[in-house]
């Protein structure tokens, strides 16, 4: 107990100067990072260093569904550290990266084949981009590098991803790094037609078809890729409209353009199903993931690719390098460790099922804020559901993510950590979540509301 003490001390104390904070209000933060600092965490609860409690609303980043402080990938991570902490990435192997291959691919939907391992969102964003430009020239078609992505899309911060990316502030500072030929299929929020939607809105599908107009302005004979978030997280839990999806695979494949799910966020259980791929029905040409792989306790991202795609870069004489690209910590040991313990429990623990037995509690749950003061719109799918709230005015200005910050707050004191984005608040409870936990995050979530009018 008083070495607990030390450690949340020593927490408290922190000097937080030297520390640039990602996506994060540094000065604000900075101002008052007590309430802040988080210092342990066990299954579905952080507790600060200050000692408080709070409620995981959304899993982390959205990657610890299975809670934290997890036995068994505690083990597996603890066992591998010592059996092989780090194995060469380029020109050797260890045994669990490649069974771990073989499950993701079981995982996958049918007819994906091969796996290839990178460490973060990002990474498997920007490798899946390289693998679509390349693919196409190790078929002869070096004229298609043009990509493809949405409007309020989210894709990580690397060169490829912000490009292909659709959230203003990721891309203004850095425009002339950008990429050259990419365009933006429009997203498909509509409050006016979608609003309050249950599930995947029933307007919308014909927005695909802006597929075709840039297919018409740009020929296809010059696309190589478009990339998608089957559900948009980051941009706000947008979820398709019924019937999108379908639309964007036929158009691709009338143009020989690759689909990429960008699956980050819907990988490996969010939605009730292995992908997003099956939840919706759709197949696409690669997937990329991250998160929820590793249960989020050690980075490991990755793309999976249909035979086709591999196949096209198996030529050329045996003992050449057939894909220039791979990270250091490509397929590292720990990662695989964990992976496998996340897979493992993930099987064990029914963790689809969960979801899908979850959902429409929360869906019932937090389709009960319709009507609390300023609710712009609710959206759910999956095990994850977002508020969107109307901006706070001052003198008759709107202050946009004030209010977000505001809910953000009350929710700490009142134990929840929420997840805001400008004024929409994001929740993707952890699978190991209970009913009542989920309607106790709803219920503060109401409290926060009314106090925030
Ligand atoms: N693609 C998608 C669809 C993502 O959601 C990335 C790529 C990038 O992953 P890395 O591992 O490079 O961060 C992401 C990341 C949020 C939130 O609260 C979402 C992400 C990251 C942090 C916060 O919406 N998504």
């Amino acid at each position: 107990m008083k070495n607990e003490t030390a450690v949340m001390d020593q927490a408290v104390r922190l000097r937080t100067g030297a520390y640039w904070m990602p996506f994060t209000h540094n000065r604000y933060f900075k101002k008052n990072p007590r309430s802040r600092i988080l210092a342990r965490a066990e299954g579905a609860y952080y507790t600060t260093a200050e000692g408080k409690r709070l409620f995981d609303c959304i899993s982390g980043m959205w990657c610890c569904p299975l809670g934290h402080g997890h036995p068994k990938i505690a083990e597996a991570v603890a066992r591998q550290v010592k059996e092989l902490d780090y194995s060469p990435a380029f020109q050797m192997g260890h045994p669990k990266i490649f069974s771990l291959a073989e499950r993701i691919v079981e995982l996958a939907p049918a007819g994906m084949s091969q796996v290839f391992f990178a460490n973060s969102g990002s990474e498997a964003v920007d490798t899946a981009l390289k693998i679509a430009v390349a693919y196409h020239r190790m078929k002869g078609e070096a004229a298609r590098t043009r990509l493809f992505g949405r409007e309020r899309g989210y894709h990580g911060v690397g060169i490829g991803g912000i490009s292909v990316g659709g959230i203003a502030p990721n891309r203004k500072m850095f425009a002339p790094l950008l990429l050259q030929g990419v365009d933006h299929l429009p997203h498909t929020y509509n409050a006016a037609e979608m609003a309050f939607s249950r599930g995947q809105p029933k307007w919308g599908a014909h927005l695909a078809e802006e597929l075709e107009r840039l297919v018409a302005l740009h020929d296809a004979s010059t696309i190589a890729a478009v990339i998608v978030e089957p559900m948009q997280g980051s941009g706000g839990v947008i979820v398709p409209p019924a019937g999108y999806l379908e639309r964007l695979r036929a158009i691709c494949d009338k143009h020989g353009i690759l689909l990429i799910f960008d699956e980050v966020i819907t990988g490996f259980g969010r939605l009730g199903e292995p992908f997003g791929a099956q939840r919706f029905g759709v197949m696409p040409d690669m997937i990329t993931f991250a998160k929820i792989v590793t249960n989020g306790v050690i980075p490991m991202g990755g793309v999976i690719v249909k035979p086709a795609i591999y196949d096209a870069f198996m030529t050329g004489p045996e003992i050449a390098v057939e894909l220039f690209h791979g990270y250091t910590y490509s397929g590292h040991p720990m990662a695989a460790a964990a992976a496998h313990a996340t897979l493992d429990a993930i099987e064990e623990e029914g963790s689809f099922e969960r979801v899908r037995e979850l959902e429409p509690v929360l869906e019932q749950a937090v389709h009960s804020l319709k009507g609390e003061p300023g609710v712009a719109d609710i959206r759910n799918i999956g095990l994850t559901a977002a508020v969107e709230l109307e901006p706070l005015r001052e003198n008759g200005q709107a202050r946009p993510g004030a209010r977000g910050l505001k809910v953000f707050e009350h929710g700490m004191e009142e134990g929840m950590l929420f997840r805001f984005s400008g004024d929409t608040i994001a929740m993707a409870p952890p699978f190991i979540s209970t009913q009542a936990e989920i309607g106790r995050m709803v219920e503060v979530l109401r409290g926060a509301i009314q106090a925030t009018r």
